[in-house]
């Protein structure tokens, strides 16, 4: 190993669940005789009706099909709450964390059991059952996870939806799934801040009719509009309903959820999750790749409207009977010690966060870490986008004192739970890899056409198998499904990401080869910001591309052109930031914006991102063949204009 190598520290070697052999024995089992392997790991959990049948997997485009157990009947609810109700009421289930630092309280798996059960009722009081979808649009309280798993309970099949998106965001995914049920909160609080819930719900609803109730759960206690007959307070619901209620047996591929994602085209997609696969994978992958140990205070700092906050938060760590950690704020408030203050203050083991909170940490400077123990930590972990090396070295020898292994996780919405990742005990780290395979993952890399490419090499990321969190199809659509994952490469599930990998055989992740670009770990697909500029009465034409950007990854770069008659000036630029913040959420806020008068196009009017994303990097000196293009002359304008100048 030629690179910066950084082994097992001794002290994690000790007690770790997998040293570096049995990985090797472990995952060459899992590629070998999958049934066996993951027949066994499915004992992890408790199963109403044992299954008889472990993997039917197809990936021929023709027939692409995705069944894991499916003979097998459980209740996800029932194993991340009842089993451990049963087995450890006072065990500490969900620690909770408020925003301001005086809030936190800790809820135990006997209370989990309780609130996941009246939740549940309250559910059924409004018409939900087996089958139904229920959109849940909350901050990160308690509420959430409840909501999920009473979900869960009744075999209703959950839609979380990011408390930062627009109302029309929300309205868009209400209708796609068609929730006939809403819940929310009053107002989210975020860093001191206020978030209209509520009231984003009743600009949505006034798009959208096919909703029948919200269920509104009292945050702040402001003063929100409620609608007699649609709208009601959680609490006066809750006091209605008993805290006994039966975890209805689920097929084990029945869907436990929807959560929609960014793509390079068309609107986002409902990625749909099942229940017995998803959980099996969900919960050994928490336990092996953070080698959680029982007792152990687990922190994952995302939030739960995105996949991270599914698999990480609440069902592979409840599913664990771990303690999990949920948190409300933001990593700066009220300073930027946040983070270690909470780390302090809970005792935390494990924790799990994204290189754009370590990146704009570390910009606070080393003092504010330093002030803190941190001395409970022993494993941390990133997720969302690639970490540079740079931050990862300062996270590893200033957040992680230099004993602390960095699990560098590489998965997506639509894997379900990770993919590619160190396990703390087995792998020396390389910073800025995510290293190996986990079991019965079969990473390849291909070139363009689809050929394997063996050794040290370069190109796209495929899997040539499945894994029994694979996402089962997009909802509604399942010719979506087989077109976006399984069309680009044959008999293979294309990841859309680019990466390397090196002579041990590590992959290095290197960022999206699609039309996706990554914000601060958030995925945003370039046409959905066209579409929502081009909804602006002043707006021709839009094209967006992803640069560099030091503290998000990668910035939205968006270049505008107008309607005749329409002056460029610097209040339209601010009106169009502002527009696409009402229409997507603000993690959609284009960084830069250029006007544009020409676009360059190919003559059958093809716009050539190339070029542009040249451009927005600054790197016009190599622009490549512009032969091609119908107007060469657009390029010096749009060079002459750049807005991003290093
Ligand atoms: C879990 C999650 C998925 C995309 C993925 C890739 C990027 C995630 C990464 C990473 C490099 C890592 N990504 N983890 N890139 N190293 N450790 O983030 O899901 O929101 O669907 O995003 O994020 O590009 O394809 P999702």
């Amino acid at each position: 190993m030629s690179e910066n190598v950084f082994p097992v520290p001794t002290t994690v070697a000790e007690t770790a669940l997998v040293d570096n052999a049995k990985y090797l024995a472990m995952y060459e089992r899992s590629v070998k005789d999958p049934a066996g392997f993951w027949g066994e790991a499915a004992k992890r959990l408790d199963w109403a009706k044992p299954f008889t049948k472990v993997k039917n997997t197809s990936y021929d485009p023709h027939n692409v099909s995705i069944k894991w157990f499916e003979d097998g009947e459980l209740n996800v609810s029932y194993n991340c709450v009842d089993r451990h109700a049963a087995s450890k009421p006072d065990a500490v289930a969900i620690i909770w964390e408020g925003d301001d630092p005086k809030d936190s309280k800790a809820i135990t798996y006997g209370a989990l059991k309780d609130e996941v059960c009246r939740f549940a009722n309250v559910l059924k009081a409004h018409g939900v059952k087996k089958g139904d979808r229920v959109t849940i649009y909350l901050p990160m309280i308690p509420e959430a996870a409840y909501a999920m798993l009473a979900c869960a309970r009744l075999g209703a099949v959950h839609s979380i939806v990011f408390g930062g998106f627009s109302p029309d965001s929300l309205a868009g995914r209400v209708e796609d799934c068609a929730s006939s049920v809403i819940i929310t909160a009053d107002e989210g609080l975020r860093g001191g801040r206020k978030v209209p819930l509520k009231a984003n719900v009743d600009a949505a609803l006034a798009k959208f009719a096919g909703v029948s109730s919200v269920l509104v759960v009292r945050r702040t206690g402001g003063d929100v509009a409620m609608q007699a007959g649609r709208d009601f307070y959680y609490d006066d619901e809750a006091a209605k309903v008993s805290a006994d209620c039966p975890a209805e047996p689920m097929n084990a591929e029945d869907p436990l959820f929807i959560l929609y994602t960014s793509g390079s085209t068309g609107k986002p997609k409902g990625v749909l999750h099942s229940s017995g696969g998803y959980l099996v994978y969900a919960s050994m992958t928490h336990e092996y790749v953070f080698d959680y140990h029982p007792g152990e205070i687990y922190w994952c700092t995302a939030d739960v409207g995105w996949v991270t906050g599914h698999s990480y938060i609440v069902y592979g760590p409840l599913a664990n009977g771990a303690t999990s950690l949920m948190f409300e704020g933001i990593p700066t408030y009220p300073s930027a010690s946040r983070f270690w203050d909470v780390v302090d203050k809970h005792k935390v083991n494990i924790f799990y966060t994204a290189p754009t909170a370590i990146r704009s940490l570390m910009g606070a400077g080393e003092e504010l870490v330093k002030k803190t123990s941190r001395a409970s930590l022993r494993i941390l972990g990133s997720v969302g986008e690639p970490i540079n090396p740079e931050a990862w070295l300062w996270y590893y020898n200033v957040v992680g004192d230099g004993r602390c292994p960095i699990v560098d996780t590489w998965w997506q919405t639509e894997t379900g739970g990770i993919l590619i990742t160190p396990l703390p005990g087995a792998t020396a780290l390389k910073p800025g890899s995510a290293t190996r395979p986990f079991f019965g993952v079969q990473p390849a890399v291909v070139d363009a056409e689809g050929n394997i490419l063996e050794g040290a090499t370069e190109g796209n990321l495929v899997l040539l198998d499945s894994w029994p969190g694979q996402m089962r199809t997009v909802y509604g659509d399942h010719e979506r499904f087989v077109q976006t994952y399984f069309s680009t490469y044959k008999g293979m599930y294309f990841t859309g990401d680019g990466c390397r990998r090196d002579a041990d055989g590590y992959y290095w992740i290197t960022g999206r080869v699609d039309d996706v670009i990554n914000v601060s770990g958030h995925r945003m697909g370039t046409a959905e910001v066209e579409s929502a500029l081009v909804a602006h009465p002043k707006v021709a034409e839009a094209a967006v591309v992803g640069y560099p950007h030091d503290l998000k990854g990668q910035g939205i770069y968006a270049y505008v052109t107008l309607m005749s008659g329409e002056e460029p000036t610097e209040a339209l630029r601010k009106e169009l930031v502002a527009w696409v913040r009402k229409e997507i959420g603000p993690i959609a806020s284009p960084d830069l914006i250029q006007f544009a008068p020409g676009l360059p196009k190919t003559r059958s009017g093809k716009i050539m991102r190339r070029i542009l994303r040249k451009i927005a990097e600054d790197e016009f000196g190599s622009l490549g063949d512009t032969s091609t293009l119908a107007d060469p002359g657009v390029v010096d304008d749009l060079i002459e204009n750049r807005q991003n100048r290093r």
